[in-house]
């Protein structure tokens, strides 16, 4: 817990403390929000929705609801912000969580994160806990589809775009997501709550702790003793569950805490 009474330690301070935490740890899990990728170019969340979409409320756009009422809406957005993920790199904040497993603990990612870049980076256990932008399926009869390689136009008309038709039923494709109201896909919430269990050090990075269940991850782990290290560069619902809080990007502090433990 950050104690607001306490002067604010630095972040150099800040870093000592978590690599002390990390050195030695067998099995470390991690949660991840969309902060994490927000140097690779993905508006975060909660970020206002840049450019065509400035107008719209994200979360009134990832709903069933919403994809019912204009399927060519919510599948244009999804498509934009898959387009965005096929154009950007993982960040040295992902490459920074690889390395980190590379020396030796198990590192479980258990991200809120629809992209891939974890995978890219080369983190080797990532489990989604809300779906992936590049698994859509069938809104009617759920059979999975894929994508061709190629990179969508931006498209047309800045906004809508037609979902494609199901190859087995004819229904309307959908992102392969988890929108709000909808249940989490019980493998990768199994995965989570089993990290958790067995993990020595839990650390959250970019993620405002705002959507449930995947955030009372963090809590959990504070609640069975499990120290919580938070990367974020403003405060977050998880402040209080936190042993130690890096008030900084990901790409610079989880470089600096690889470069820490040597
Ligand atoms: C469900 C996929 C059962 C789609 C998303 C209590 C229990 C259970 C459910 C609820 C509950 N209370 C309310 C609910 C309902 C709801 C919910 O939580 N609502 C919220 C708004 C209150 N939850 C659900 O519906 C979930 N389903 O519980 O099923 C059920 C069923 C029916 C009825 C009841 C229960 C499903 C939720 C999943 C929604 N889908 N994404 C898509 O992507 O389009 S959620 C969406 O928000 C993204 O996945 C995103 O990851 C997630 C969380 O946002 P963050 O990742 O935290 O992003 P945000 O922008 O908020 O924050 C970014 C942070 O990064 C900031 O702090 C910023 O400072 C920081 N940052 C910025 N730059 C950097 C950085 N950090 C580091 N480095 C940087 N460079
Ligand atoms: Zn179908």
């Amino acid at each position: 817990m950050i104690d607001p009474c306490q002067p604010v330690p630095s972040l150099g301070d800040s870093l000592d403390a978590a690599a002390a935490l990390l050195r030695g740890a067998g099995r470390i899990a991690v949660l991840s929000g969309a902060g994490i990728s927000a140097e690779s170019g993905i508006p975060t969340f909660r970020d206002a929705l840049t450019g065509l979409w400035a107008r719209f409320d994200a979360g009134d756009l990832a709903t069933p609801e919403a994809f019912e009422r204009d399927p060519a809406l919510v599948w244009g957005w999804y498509e934009w912000r898959r387009m965005k993920v096929l154009q950007s790199q993982p960040n040295p904040g992902h490459l920074a969580l690889a390395r980190l497993a590379a020396r030796g603990p198990q590192v479980t990612v258990i991200t809120q994160n629809v992209d891939d870049l974890h995978e890219r980076a080369g983190s080797r256990e990532v489990h989604h806990l809300h779906g992936s932008l590049h698994a859509p399926r069938c809104f009617e009869c759920g059979r999975s589809h894929g994508f061709g390689p190629q990179i969508p136009d931006e498209p047309e008309g800045g906004r809508r775009l037609a979902p494609p038709a199901c190859d087995h039923c004819g229904g309307p494709l959908r992102p392969g997501v988890v929108w709000f109201g909808e249940m989490l896909p019980e493998d990768a919430w199994r995965a989570a709550t089993e990290a958790i269990a067995h993990c020595e050090v839990m650390i959250t990075i970019g993620t405002s702790g705002l959507v449930f269940p995947a955030a009372g991850l963090p809590g959990l782990a504070a609640g069975r003793g499990k120290p919580v290290i938070q990367i974020n560069p403003t405060a977050t619902e998880h402040d209080d569950c936190a042993r130690v809080a890096l008030r900084a990007r990901a790409g610079e502090a989880l470089p600096a805490l690889l470069e820490r433990l040597g």
